[in-house]
């Protein structure tokens, strides 16, 4: 039971079918910005809400090192996720963002940050249904302060924050089930580098697979094959609009970008997101494809301290075959020193998963809508969303 959760406008487990609406739409109702609580919620004596300012890199860097020792981890506690600071200054300040959603605790006598949570704007279609949304993310608490019930007032606040600017839905993933999931994917993890893979615990060797073999197995070749592939330029980003938005429609949870956003989300930055694109012989772009760098830290092994992962992004393919257009991005991938490529089972996904030697990952992640009904439960091919 979920003391938290049942008290929020989020579709709950125990919902009696014949007693709740038959179409999509908002499980509360319609409210409006006066209505909204004007003072943050109460916090615990000896501590304070702050806003993160991003513009300080001290800031970021404060940010940084709570969600290096205090993020997500994996179910054995092998590996945290290591968000690095150029990664939060890109995902937490696109077009439209706001520094009062990235709100922060901080402990009165000392001002140590020791909790986190942030919306960014975004327009995401459902089904045939387009929401002004925020995307929640990056919500920590500090280890000492675990199972205090912090966390519930850090959604309330945030909510509040983001109700201020008459914004009522959001979209979220976690790993952990809460009332109710609107679709419930999988990672998928290939090898690019797997002795070292081996040697810290992220795979074992297959049954009867000597080293030598598994590292045959994952080879890939030098450089990509389709001629035309190249990195994507600022230049681009009018042409990989167009191909995204049309791809998109296929999808029935799918962002819908503007141009501002595609540059913002989309063009190449070092060691935080890779993108590429197939420029046919007459200089229009047929495809594109990109990734996100999101290192893990390796918790407790003597030798190695980092996982490199690479994270398929949005991808869409036109002239080239998805499989052939994903084995070039894993050349590129391998080439840049990652050690594995990480994908959904989001979007086509599952159309070369397989047969690119992607290995079914343990943890689940499901996606979240917030005071958003969807009547029928997606399947994992119909989500055209991909959060950081
Ligand atoms: C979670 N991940 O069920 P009940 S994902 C949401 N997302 O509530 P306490 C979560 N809720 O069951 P702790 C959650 N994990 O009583 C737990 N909960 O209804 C619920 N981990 O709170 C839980 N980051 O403070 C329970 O628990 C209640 O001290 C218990 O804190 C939880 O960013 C947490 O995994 C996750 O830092 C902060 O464990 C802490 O354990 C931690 O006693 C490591 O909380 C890092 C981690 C989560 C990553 C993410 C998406 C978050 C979405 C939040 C929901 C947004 C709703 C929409 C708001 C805007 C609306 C508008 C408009
Ligand atoms: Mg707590």
């Amino acid at each position: 039971n979920y003391t938290f959760w049942g008290s929020q406008p989020v579709a709950q487990f125990d919902d009696d079918p014949g007693s709740t609406p038959t179409e999509d739409g908002s499980i509360e109702g319609e409210k409006t910005v006066d209505e909204v609580q004007k003072e943050p919620y109460k916090l615990p004596a000896g501590y304070e809400w702050c806003t993160c300012d991003f513009s300080d890199d001290k800031v970021v860097q404060e940010v940084y090192n709570l969600l290096t020792t205090n993020y997500v981890e994996d179910d054995d506690n092998m590996f945290r996720f290591d968000y690095s600071a150029g990664f939060l200054k890109w995902a937490l300040m696109p077009p439209g963002s706001q520094q009062e959603w990235l709100a922060g605790v901080r402990v009165s006598h000392n001002k140590k940050l020791v909790g986190f949570i942030t919306a960014i704007p975004a327009t995401i279609r459902v089904k045939e249904q387009v929401l002004r949304m925020v995307e929640i993310n990056f919500l920590c608490v500090h280890k000492k302060l675990r199972a205090k019930r912090l966390a519930p007032v850090l959604i309330k606040e945030i909510t509040r924050r983001v109700n201020l600017h008459d914004i009522w839905q959001a979209a979220y993933t976690a790993g952990v089930v809460l009332p109710t999931p609107v679709a419930t994917c999988r990672y998928w993890h290939r090898s690019l580098n797997p002795k070292k893979l081996i040697d810290v615990g992220f795979s074992k060797l297959g049954h009867r697979m000597t080293m030598a073999r598994t590292i045959k197995l994952y080879r890939l070749p030098e450089s990509p094959r389709t001629p035309g592939f190249r990195q994507m330029h600022e230049g681009d980003s009018q042409e990989v609009l167009n191909l995204l938005s049309a791809y998109l429609e296929q999808f029935k949870l799918a962002p819908q970008l503007t141009l501002e956003e595609v540059k913002h989300w989309l063009v190449p930055r070092a060691d935080v997101i890779d993108s590429f694109v197939v420029e046919g012989a007459d200089g229009t772009i047929t495809d594109f494809a990109s990734f996100y760098t999101l290192p893990s830290s390796i918790l407790g092994h003597p030798q190695h301290s980092v996982l490199k992962a690479a994270y398929m992004y949005y991808t869409v393919p036109g002239a080239t075959q998805l499989q052939q257009l994903m084995t070039d991005v894993m050349i590129e991938a391998r080439r840049k020193g990652y050690d594995v490529f990480n994908a959904l089972d989001v979007l086509h996904n599952q159309q070369f998963l397989k047969d690119l030697k992607f290995g079914e990952g343990d943890g689940f992640l499901r996606y979240y809508l917030f005071n958003w009904r969807v009547v029928e439960k997606l399947q994992p091919s119909d989500v055209g969303l991909v959060l950081l």
